[in-house]
């Protein structure tokens, strides 16, 4: 996100195991059970006109045969790789074509377009998976005209409502989910537009917590929450704090969380209206409550801006917590977690550091990670630090993330690394440019393995498709 210069008041601005470079593929060999679609690369057989698939052409949905014999472009245009809702809900998805653009209706029309992001979009773009009209088929209920499904009519894709045609409509807008036409990648390893992943292992899972992306000026209002046991298969979570009915003092901007585990609770830290927050829960997935009522650091608290907050805690339980844009600072958490002393906040000079500061600790080395440039820019990277104790001193090493356009990654960064339980290898978690046709409010989720050498600094990151 921009830098906001130090000393000028932060303004409300509007603002997605086995992993490196082989390709692991991840697609359903099965068809879906009922009412349910895996995220992932699929295509949609229509139920009563055997071998046409839902697909898109010249933007607009429809149904036409593919086979093993049709066209590279045909199997394309029939394959979409299904995201958790962009509008949210349980049960509801959305449909992603190759070249980026999303399956949504406008005038009842089932059209390709690219996300403008605006809560109608969104909205147009999400359906709810109901059970279709025969065993192993699902229907398309659309989120925001319920009682419309997604159906085929003179082969074109409408949102219609069951009096249309109702000796058909049933058949007309049931469809089986196959194997994709077209093999998807592996990633992004978590379905959907996220960005600012924060990755941990907890209680003998991995998790995920990013930002919801694809709003028009970073505007998400709710949280989320994945988990894994190999890094590959991702559990959804659905929300796990909505700052609508459950944050008095925000209501948007819903950015860069992070965990901490003490106590027996979790502590789940977060950005919103650019102050950060605190809420915890028994589970790592909530629900979370806040227990302050307020801004654990509230906007205007230093120069830059009080966002992206990330805590460590060091082999001997302390905690610290880490944020900023534009500035770096840094302060040991109290015991209770939620609090800490105004008075021992340190600032750190880090250079380019623009935000997202990460610190982990290998051996006896800690690590600063953080972001540099603009999340809309291409060059958007990761550099790093090292230092003897969590408020370093810090000696600047150099980038070790940056953009690779041969494979179209631009943007790559807001990272965090995880630790393999019980070995030294380990791994981190970024965001990039969704590909293709993404941009600094459609992001992506990937995670790539982090090497060091034998000295101790890190190997630049191989990143991959
Ligand atoms: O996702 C919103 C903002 O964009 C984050 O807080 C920044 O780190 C940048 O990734």
């Amino acid at each position: 996100m921009p830098l906001l210069r130090p000393g000028r008041k932060p303004v409300a601005r509007a603002m997605t195991v086995i992993l490196g470079a082989s390709v692991v593929t991840v697609v359903a060999t099965q068809p879906a059970h009922a009412a349910e679609i895996p995220a992932g690369a699929r295509s949609l057989q229509s139920v009563n006109m055997a071998g046409s698939y839902l697909r898109h052409t010249d933007y607009l949905g429809g149904i036409a045969a593919v086979g093993p014999t049709s066209s590279a472009q045909a199997k394309s245009d029939a394959t979409f790789t299904v995201t958790p809702g962009l509008a949210g809900g349980t049960g509801c998805v959305s449909f992603q074509a190759a070249n980026g653009m999303w399956l949504r209706h406008r005038d009842y029309r089932i059209r390709l377009e690219a996300n403008a992001g605006t809560a109608t979009f969104l909205a147009d773009a999400t359906f709810c998976v109901r059970d279709g009209s025969v065993s192993g088929s699902v229907r398309l209920e659309s989120t925001n005209y319920p009682g419309r499904f997604l159906r085929h009519r003179d082969s074109e894709l409408w949102l219609d409502a069951p009096t249309t045609n109702p000796t058909t409509f049933a058949a007309d807008s049931s469809f089986r989910v196959t194997t994709p036409w077209v093999a998807g990648r592996r990633s992004p390893v978590i379905k959907g537009l996220y960005a600012d992943p924060n990755i941990a292992h907890l209680n003998g899972r991995y998790y995920l917590y990013p930002t919801t992306d694809g709003y028009n000026g970073w505007n998400g209002s709710r949280f989320t929450a994945f988990s894994s046991t190999d890094l590959v298969n991702w559990t959804h979570h659905g929300t796990i704090l909505d700052l609508g009915p459950q944050i008095s003092w925000a209501d948007d901007r819903a950015w860069a969380p992070t965990i901490a585990y003490r106590n027996n609770r979790y502590y789940f830290y977060f950005s919103a209206a650019t102050s950060i927050g605190v809420a915890t829960s028994s589970s790592p997935t909530g629900p979370f409550t806040d227990p302050l009522g307020r801004p654990l650091v509230p906007a205007g608290f230093r120069s830059g801006q009080m966002i992206d907050p990330h805590v460590f805690t060091d082999t001997d339980g302390q905690s610290y917590l880490y944020w900023g844009n534009g500035s770096a600072y840094a302060v040991r958490l109290n015991a209770d977690m939620v609090s800490f002393d105004l008075g021992q906040v340190r600032a750190f000079s880090l250079p380019n550091y623009r935000e997202a500061a990460f610190v982990f600790r290998r051996n006896n080395t800690y690590y600063l990670t953080y972001s540099v440039d603009d999340t809309r820019s291409e060059n958007y990277h990761v550099e790093y630090a090292t230092g003897t104790s969590p408020f370093g001193p810090w000696n600047h090493h150099g980038t070790i993330l940056s953009k690779n356009l041969n494979l179209g990654i631009k943007g790559p960064g807001h990272q965090s690394v995880v630790q393999a339980p019980g070995s030294d290898t380990w791994y981190m978690a970024y965001h990039r440019f969704a590909i293709p046709a993404g941009n600094g409010t459609n992001r992506e989720v990937t995670i790539d393995q982090l090497r060091f050498n034998a000295d101790g600094t890190i190997q630049p990151v191989t990143p991959t498709l």
